[in-house]
Parts: C-alpha cells; structure tokens; sequence
C-alpha cells in the first residue's frame, strides 16, 4: 500500500510522520530540516508492507515533481496536509493539490483522499485566530475533493494518540470489513476490568484501555519485546499459526498473551480473577479478534 504525504513545506508532513510512526515526541520534530525531494519509508502494519512517501514541499521540489509526475504513481491513500497557523498560505496550498489531482487524472489514477487539516491545537499560536481559519479551510479545501473518496480530519502532532487512530483508521479503510471490528473491540474493551492491549505483530497498537502504552502507534518497547518473544516460541517451537501465553507472580499479578494467525496480538494483564461479567466480555472479544484475523488473511490473499 503507498500512502503519500503531500502539502507545501512546513505543514508538518515529517512531524506527522515521526509522531505517528516512528515513536518521536511532537517537541522533538522543532528541529527538524525542511525534506529533500522525498524520503520512503516502510512501515508493516497488520501484515502488510505500508509504504510511506513524505514529499517535500519547498518550491524547487514541487515544480520537480509536475515534470516527473511519476513519483505519485500507484498512491493509493492520498494524505494533503494544510497548516492551520498559515492561512495565507492556502490559497497557494489550493493550488497545489489541484495540479496533484491533474497528475493523478492524467495517470488515470484515483486514489482515496484524507485531508489533515494540521496544527489544530495552540501551541505557539492564538486560539481566536484557530477558529477562523479552521472556517477558512473548510470553505476553501472541502469541495476540492468531491469527485473522490474523500474524508478530512482535524489533526495535530501534540494530540499522539488521536493521530495514531487517524492513521489506523486510514490504514484500515482499505479494508471495509475490519472497521467494525475496531470499533466493536474499542467498547467491548470499556466494559471489561482489566488492561487490555489489541497490537499487531510488529507492536503497532490498534485498541488499548491503557494510559501510556504507546506512542503513537508504536507499543511501548519492552511490550513490544515480549510479545515479539513468544511469536518466536509460536513459530519455532509450536509451529502454529495462533497460541497462548500465560504468565502470574506469587501477589496473583497475571499476564496472558493471545497470538491470533501470526498477526494480531491481544495481551491481557489483571491483577487476580475476572469478575464473571468481564471474563465472558474477554471471551468475546478473544472470539472476535480471532475473527478479525482470519479476515485481514482473507483480505491479504485476495
Ligand atoms: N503547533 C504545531 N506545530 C507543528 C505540528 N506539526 C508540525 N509542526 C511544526 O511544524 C514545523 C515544520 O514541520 P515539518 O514536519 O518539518 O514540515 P514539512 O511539511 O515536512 O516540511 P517540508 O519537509 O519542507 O515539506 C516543525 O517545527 C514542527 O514542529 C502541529 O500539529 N502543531
Ligand atoms: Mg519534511
């Protein structure tokens, strides 16, 4: 799957991107260098190969890109970023995507479109002036897009867990089916007494009831070891597809983790017995998630 990144320099394409993917606190993207040209990288997520393109957007690098239009090529989730705290670079930002949408229309190409609407929040920036311009890119982005499967969100790097579910939410809106799932697993997770992590393989987190497990979409490290651990136990000794570990210290501290087809991990930690309601509610949503895994092969192999 490629995801392209696009809008004009600052919006905050490679902070999204660090924040979102690769475990960087927001203060930390202030530092960082406009791109040159553009940067790939690859990220897993449930199974499949995610390719991250980060287009630059300084002057000189997007007149190169309309002469070598073929760098868009074979996007299938198109991500234009506009910065809230600049409005009067929106209407250059405009002009932009409506030459990328030419691009695309020329390569017979149409990719689904999720338009950040960025820096939604006030760090160095005035809050009165927010609304207004949030009012000012709606009326001037929203009906850029309306031939396209199109959605657009309000997003911001300061905000990391939301941003993890945006892209968690565009990364599975490739697969119709999975959504429900997500969503049936994030309120069955409210109502049962215990932490409880749903992550993929390579530790990206898709629903947790857990303050400070992640960053972004990344699991926190040690998490991430374990479950890596026992997916070797799974495959070299067990040799099975799915399987179960288990673990309890002498306070009756537990740790249980499900491995579902080699893709979906559902970790479970309580300290004793489940009440009987949470227990059956766990039942379920093991059930489920097994489910889910099934699906996102049957997804993979079609
Ligand atoms: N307040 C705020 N600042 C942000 C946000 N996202 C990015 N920034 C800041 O915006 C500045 C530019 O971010 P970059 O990610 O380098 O911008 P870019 O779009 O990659 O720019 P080019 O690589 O030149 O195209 C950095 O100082 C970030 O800290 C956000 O959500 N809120
Ligand atoms: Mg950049």
């Amino acid at each position: 799957m490629k995801i392209s990144l696009v809008g004009l320099s600052g919006c905050g394409k490679t902070s999204v991107y660090s924040v979102a993917f690769a475990a960087k606190r927001p203060e930390d993207t202030k530092g960082l260098a406009p791109t040159i040209l553009y940067e790939t990288r690859r990220h897993p997520f449930l199974g499949l190969q995610v390719g991250i393109f980060d287009f630059g957007g300084q002057e000189e690098f997007r007149k190169e890109y309309s002469e070598k239009p073929e760098v868009f090529r074979g996007t299938d989730i198109l991500i234009p970023i506009v910065d809230l705290h600049d409005p009067d670079t929106f209407q250059e930002a405009k002009d932009y995507f409506i030459n990328l949408l030419d691009i695309y229309r020329k390569m017979n190409e149409k990719p689904k479109v999720f338009l950040f609407l960025h820096k939604f929040d006030t760090t160095d920036f005035q809050k009165e002036l927010l609304d207004t311009n949030v009012k000012k890119a709606k009326d001037l982005f929203l009906d850029l897009f309306k031939d396209y499967d199109f959605d657009y969100m309000l997003t911001s790097i300061y905000e990391q867990d939301k941003l993890a579910k945006v892209f968690r939410d565009v990364l599975i809106s490739e697969y119709a089916e999975l959504k429900s799932h997500v969503e049936k697993a994030e309120k069955q997770l409210n109502e049962i007494k215990a932490k409880v992590i749903i992550a993929d393989i390579s530790g990206n987190v898709i629903v947790h009831n857990v303050q400070g497990v992640s960053s972004g979409l990344t699991l926190r490290g040690d998490l991430r070891d374990f479950i890596n651990a026992c997916n070797t136990v799974r495959e070299n000794i067990f040799m099975a597809d799915s399987s179960k570990f288990w673990g309890r210290d002498e306070d009756g501290k537990e740790v249980e983790l499900h491995i579902f087809k080699y893709i979906i991990s559902v970790l479970v930690m309580k300290s004793g017995e489940l009440d009987r309601e949470s227990q059956d509610k766990l039942n379920m949503l093991l059930n489920d998630m097994k489910l889910f895994a099934d699906l996102i092969i049957s997804a993979h192999t079609d």
